[in-house]
């Protein structure tokens, strides 16, 4: 069997379709994950959302070692995380980093990413509609 496609997802994103749909949407993290698994069409999936960033990181090290490649929403960690930095440069796949919103267009704090020294392509802006986007965006970059 192939390796999997790692999504992991960061703090509060469990909460989307709840709070500020004006800026997330109204899908849910559970709409994503099936809109996931239907774009990848039989690929294997493993779709994470923690708060934690230690857990985030211990995502990271189980793709390192089973996964073809990952595509992170590392949400409030993008800004302020060395440690998931420090943990993707470990992992020699494919990284797409994503955001449903387009983080430059909002308040500086959302300027500066972390992950962005180290993702293969950076998606943001596109809504929930990014994540099956980064689905299909992986496989092709898998072949
Ligand atoms: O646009 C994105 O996907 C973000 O990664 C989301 C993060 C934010 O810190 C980034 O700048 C951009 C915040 C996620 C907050 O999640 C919420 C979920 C439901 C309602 C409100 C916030």
């Amino acid at each position: 069997m192939s390796k999997p496609i790692y999504i992991l997802n960061g703090p509060n994103l469990n909460r989307l379709g709840r709070r500020e749909p004006e800026i997330y949407g109204t899908t849910t993290l559970a709409e994503i994950e099936a809109w996931c698994r239907a774009a990848a069409a039989g690929a294997a999936i493993k779709f994470h959302q923690s708060n934690s960033e230690a857990q985030i990181i211990d995502w990271i090290h189980e793709a390192i070692d089973e996964g073809a490649g990952i595509i992170i929403n590392p949400a409030a960690y993008t800004f302020t995380s060395i440690a998931i930095l420090d943990a993707l440069k470990m992992f020699k796949g494919p990284i797409i980093e994503l955001h449903i919103s387009n983080i430059h267009r909002r308040e500086a704090h959302y300027h500066h990413s972390y992950v962005s020294k180290v993702a293969t392509a950076v998606i943001a802006g596109l809504g929930a509609d990014g994540y099956p986007v980064a689905v299909r965006a992986m496989k092709g970059l898998l072949k």
